[in-house]
């Protein structure tokens, strides 16, 4: 029997997860709020590009866990702060050797979510560089092609991590097997750490840090990351950690990031699994981040003013 991919999480991501591999003939059940029931039941609203056209995709939707159908396959796509509250109303549905795979941004809800699983349950993470946004409410636009790498956080199953890749892979999206994980979460953490906080706090688009007036900042907090790197024998990404950024910063100068995003929705940001688990590992290293750091006060400051 075909079994049932669940995806919790109605964000951008969740919907282009979910609606991808549900137009690919997959049985989607997205896992949504009671709020959600409504609008979700009609379909995903799935845009491949500005400026294709709108096409509907239908997925099931629950609000509520059933103990007689067991979740072996889960995608969890919430916000990384989250993560574990978001699972834990599911966790009783999980099957005893269920695989779910994370998307999460930063480090520290991978950890939070491996704590509620069983010795029998595998927990894959990944670091997805695809570009979506939520038009409104069940409508997503896959505005920019990327990748996920994913590979094995926790659990017993090798396998685990190969079958999510020729799930998503049949589903239209690049994805690769990537062990081990941790250094490539770092590389993500890393870009992330430079590029949201300082497009959030300044309000501008990430291509404005590419200009004369931010260099001294991405440069500085580079340098503080490569501290952290070196000691936890993180080798820096292909072409060098700076070179990589600014890379980043170009490929997606139109963006928004998504820290300037919840900001200007009043949302709580992903900044303590982005800069604050940087900052906590540099604690227990006894390394001085104060680019960092500034940059975290400011953050946390510019969310409780908003
Ligand atoms: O991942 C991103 C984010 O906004 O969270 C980047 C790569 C910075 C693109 O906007």
């Amino acid at each position: 029997m075909e079994q049932v991919i669940y995806v919790l999480g109605a964000g951008s991501l969740g919907l282009l997860y979910a609606s991808r591999l549900a137009r690919t003939g997959k049985t989607v059940t997205l896992l949504v709020k009671h709020s959600q029931t409504n609008s979700l039941g009609l379909g995903i609203t799935l845009r491949e590009g500005e400026a294709a056209l709108a096409k509907r995709v239908f997925v099931r939707v629950r609000s509520e866990p059933s103990a007689e159908t067991p979740i072996y396959q889960l995608i969890l796509a919430t916000k990384a702060g989250q993560a574990a509250a978001a699972l834990s109303k599911w966790q009783d549905q999980l099957a005893d050797n269920a695989e779910i795979l994370m998307l999460q941004n930063g480090l520290g809800s991978q950890a939070e979510v491996a704590n509620l699983l069983t010795l029998n349950q595998t927990l894959l993470a990944a670091s997805v560089t695809e570009g979506a946004y939520l038009e409104k409410a069940g409508a997503v636009v896959h505005a920019g092609k990327g990748v996920t790498q994913l590979g094995r956080w926790s659990g017993p199953s090798k396998d685990a991590a190969a079958r999510w890749v020729s799930r998503l892979t049949i589903a239209g999206l690049t994805a690769e097997v990537t062990e081990p994980i941790r250094p490539v979460l770092w590389h993500k953490l890393a870009i992330n750490s430079v590029i949201n906080p300082l497009t959030a706090v300044n309000r501008v688009e990430n291509g404005a840090l590419a200009s004369r007036e931010y260099k001294p900042q991405v440069d500085a907090l580079c340098a503080e990351l490569l501290q952290v790197f070196k000691r936890l024998g993180i080798a820096e990404p292909e072409g060098g950690l700076l070179y990589r950024v600014e890379q980043v910063i170009l490929s997606t100068a139109a963006n928004r990031s998504s820290m300037l995003q919840d900001m200007d929705a009043g949302k709580k940001t992903e900044i303590d699994y982005i800069t604050g688990s940087l900052l906590k590992a540099a604690k227990v290293l006894k390394l001085n981040l104060p680019v960092h750091q500034a940059l975290y006060e400011a953050v946390k400051e510019a969310e409780h003013s908003d």
